[in-house]
């Protein structure tokens, strides 16, 4: 099949989601189309499988908002006409699905067919698409698609409730690539940030608010009280001002690191004893599920599709969002076991390869692309 895949090329979990399944479809044989304003950060494009094409968007004096969605439309109908794509999959609604719905309508005039699936990932649904001004171009966008996936069932029948969504939603739950994710022991690594042996809590996002990385802290500073410890931070964002504010007015410099934003995110997950993610909301929590493949115990909040992903008492513990005090509590009695986790970290392994390795989600969606491709040749009704 030929794909074109759209995303934010940025640091944030559809991104990573989108770039890594282009990767995977291209392993698999496919030819994968990248068409964005910048290439994903995590793309590799040295399978002859994967091309990227840049949308340039025109400056002029007069647009204080260059138009992207419309550049981004011009540049998916090129693409799908010199490459003779079978689709696109665009994730992210907005706007990229309005996009991917004008770029069709112009192929239509052409008497050309360009199919397109939407994937929400959660904040398009939740933040943006709720806002007034653009629910009703996303719901449009969303009811027009030939295709809608969500990353988790909580997603889905948020988008149906606050949308009123009635076309099928399809549910094909976000994963890893489970060769890859996996404990890589890295002594040297985890003697620069733990010298002495201490346990090792850490943290991935991109510092948004809604992440609540000063929750992280406060929830450190609790395990802190009781024993030694350090605490691992990777990723930037907004909040990352106020944190490192937070680290130094608890006198905690010294046994916190700030790593930015890193690649291989598997070499550092992996030196993890547990992993924090205290989130407001996540639609999904891709990062719990990148530690728990690396064999790392997850405490995150009962809240969005997180209780999907981490199963509580099995591979870590979910508390009320903004519940510190007990995140606190159990992460100083998983650091207190004898085997300081390890075997919840295993159990959160099995469980994570057991539902959300690619080489299971990939066929889901190899699967769902041939049966809108079907339904778009030969409509039901
Ligand atoms: O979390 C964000 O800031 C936005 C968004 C993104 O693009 O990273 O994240 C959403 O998509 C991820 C990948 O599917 C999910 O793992 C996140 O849970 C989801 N974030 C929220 O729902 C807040």
């Amino acid at each position: 099949m030929k794909i074109g895949i759209t995303c934010y090329p940025t640091y944030g979990g559809s991104g990573v989601v989108a770039t890594e399944l282009g990767m995977e479809l291209a392993a698999r044989g496919h030819e994968v189309h990248f068409i964005s304003y910048a290439p994903p950060f995590r793309l590799d494009t040295s399978n002859d499988h994967i091309q990227f094409h840049e949308v340039e968007v025109a400056t002029y004096p007069l647009f204080d908002h260059p138009p992207y969605a419309l550049a981004l439309a011009v540049k998916m109908g090129e693409v799908a006409e010199s490459a003779q794509l079978d689709l696109l999959h665009v994730h992210y609604a907005i706007p990229h699905s309005v996009s991917a719905l004008l770029a069709r309508s112009m192929a239509a005039s052409r008497k050309a067919t360009l199919p397109f699936i939407t994937t929400l990932h959660g904040t398009d649904i939740t933040l943006v698409g709720a806002d007034r001004s653009y629910l009703p171009i996303t719901r449009f966008s969303i009811e027009q698609s030939d295709g809608v996936t969500t990353i988790s069932t909580y997603l889905k029948e948020r988008t149906q409730r606050e949308f009123d969504i009635k076309r099928p939603i399809e549910v094909i739950p976000n994963f890893v690539n489970c060769d890859v994710y996996r404990r890589h022991d890295m002594p040297e690594l985890r003697a620069e940030w733990a010298p002495d042996g201490e346990p090792i809590l850490m943290h991935l996002s991109n510092f948004r608010p809604v992440k609540r990385v000063t929750d992280v802290v406060e929830i450190f500073a609790m395990v802190r009280e009781k024993m030694r410890a350090k605490l691992v931070l990777i990723g930037d964002g907004p909040d990352r001002g106020a944190a490192e504010w937070l680290v130094r007015q608890k006198g905690l410099a010294c046994d916190v690191h700030f790593l930015g934003k890193q690649d291989r995110v598997y070499d550092k997950l992996s030196q993890a004893d547990l992993f924090l993610l205290p989130s407001d909301l996540e639609s999904f929590g891709l990062a719990a599920l990148e530690a728990m493949a690396c064999e790392v115990p997850v405490i995150a909040t009962r809240v969005g599709g997180l209780p999907e992903v981490v199963k509580h008492g099995a591979d870590g513990y979910l508390v009320q969002p903004r519940d510190v005090v007990t995140a606190g509590r159990h992460a100083i009695e998983i650091l207190s076991r004898s085997d300081r986790g390890r075997e919840m970290g295993k159990k959160a392994r099995e469980n994570a390869t057991w539902e959300f390795c690619a080489s299971k989600i990939i066929p889901l969606y190899e699967g769902y692309y041939s049966r809108v491709l079907a339904e778009v040749k030969s409509p039901r009704s």
